[in-house]
């Protein structure tokens, strides 16, 4: 029998013809697919006398190259008309104006927040949380605020019931630590704390670093050292201290901490009210009481404790008159920082 390769006409104008890619592809599937018309000539080659197999072989190679010369000049040239088309098509006006997204960034009482916990990580406090709702027991009675206390009283206090509250300072924090474990104790407790009270000065809510250092031989004089650091790195070096007399439920002596008026530079402002000194934090040497109620052995171990409003802190470092602006998230008023 012989292969009669004149049937196999027209590729030619196939390929020619096709407008795509994807039509192009279907007339080599055509031809040269598993069941198409040039491979179909293979198969037969076993039925073709052994003195014209070569011969026919060759014929069926050459028809190959032919198809798939043209094949691929076409698919070259199909290749660059479709990207040209893509490219007007798809083309980007780069001139056009773009959609500016706005990149959020820290709010100034975060930023404060971690000036204050480096200054102390870097004389060795860790940071220690706790939950914000919280008992009775490690807000006051740990705190040898017991049950008379005015600072329990319910217009003070958010109580959630009888003796679950949201925590009115960070101290529950330390008194948790303080029971769970034995000194030494270096740890800072910042967070948000709850009050119900607003005005200027006042938020239901604001943030609160609170510190603890209970160790052996810790005196009056660690407390001035570490706190008078902290001021003068976070302030400006230069900035005068002076620890005033006064008092908490579980520290004793107890002080007020004063530092030199930055707004006026000590002359006596609106801010300082005159007297060229400003509140800043309130701290002491840690009491029996608190020992007594941690569980500790008593006259072993001696520390001290200290605590800030950061929102405080951040308008005496920002110049802000109104603590109120730091929770209305008016924008003008955050982009400045
Ligand atoms: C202050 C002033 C003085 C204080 C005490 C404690 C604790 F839990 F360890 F007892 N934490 N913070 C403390 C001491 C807080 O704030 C004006």
């Amino acid at each position: 029998m012989e292969i009669d390769l004149s049937t196999i006409q027209g590729y030619e104008q196939e390929i020619d013809s096709a407008k795509t890619s994807d039509e192009l592809y279907q007339v080599k599937v055509k031809y040269l697919g598993k069941k198409g018309l040039i491979s179909g000539m293979n198969k037969q080659l076993k039925d073709v006398p052994n003195d014209q197999k070569k011969e026919f072989g060759m014929k069926i190679g050459e028809l190959r190259n032919k198809f798939e010369a043209l094949f691929s000049e076409k698919e070259n040239n199909l290749a660059k008309s479709e990207m040209d088309a893509k490219l007007v098509n798809e083309a980007l006006d780069i001139t056009m104006e773009g959609f500016p997204l706005h990149a959020g960034s820290q709010h100034p009482i975060m930023s404060i927040y971690y000036e204050i916990a480096d200054i102390f990580g870097s004389m060795g406090f860790e940071v220690a949380v706790g939950p914000e709702v919280e008992l009775e027991h490690y807000n006051f009675d740990m705190l040898n605020i017991p049950a008379e206390h005015p600072a329990r009283d319910m217009q003070d206090t958010f109580y959630i019931s009888d003796n679950v509250l949201l925590r009115t300072h960070t101290s529950p924090v330390q008194t948790r630590m303080m029971e769970a474990n034995k000194p030494p104790i270096k740890i800072i407790a910042p967070g948000k704390v709850y009050r119900c009270d607003y005005d200027i000065t006042h938020t239901p809510m604001f943030h609160q670093v609170e510190g603890l250092l209970v160790d052996t031989n810790v005196t009056f004089a660690d407390l001035k050292g570490t706190l008078t650091t902290f001021i003068q790195r976070m302030f400006g070096s230069n900035v005068p201290v002076r620890f005033r007399p006064s008092f908490f439920p579980f520290t004793e002596p107890s002080a007020e901490l004063d530092m030199g008026c930055t707004i006026c530079d000590s002359v006596g402002c609106r801010v300082c009210k005159g007297t060229g000194w400003i509140e800043i934090l309130g701290c002491g040497m840690c009491n029996d009481e608190l020992y007594r109620h941690a569980g500790y052995e008593p006259g072993v171990y001696s520390g001290f404790a200290f605590g800030m409003g950061i929102e405080r802190i951040a308008m005496l470092k920002y110049g802000i008159g109104d603590l109120r602006s730091f929770f209305e998230n008016n924008l003008k008023f955050l982009r400045q920082f």
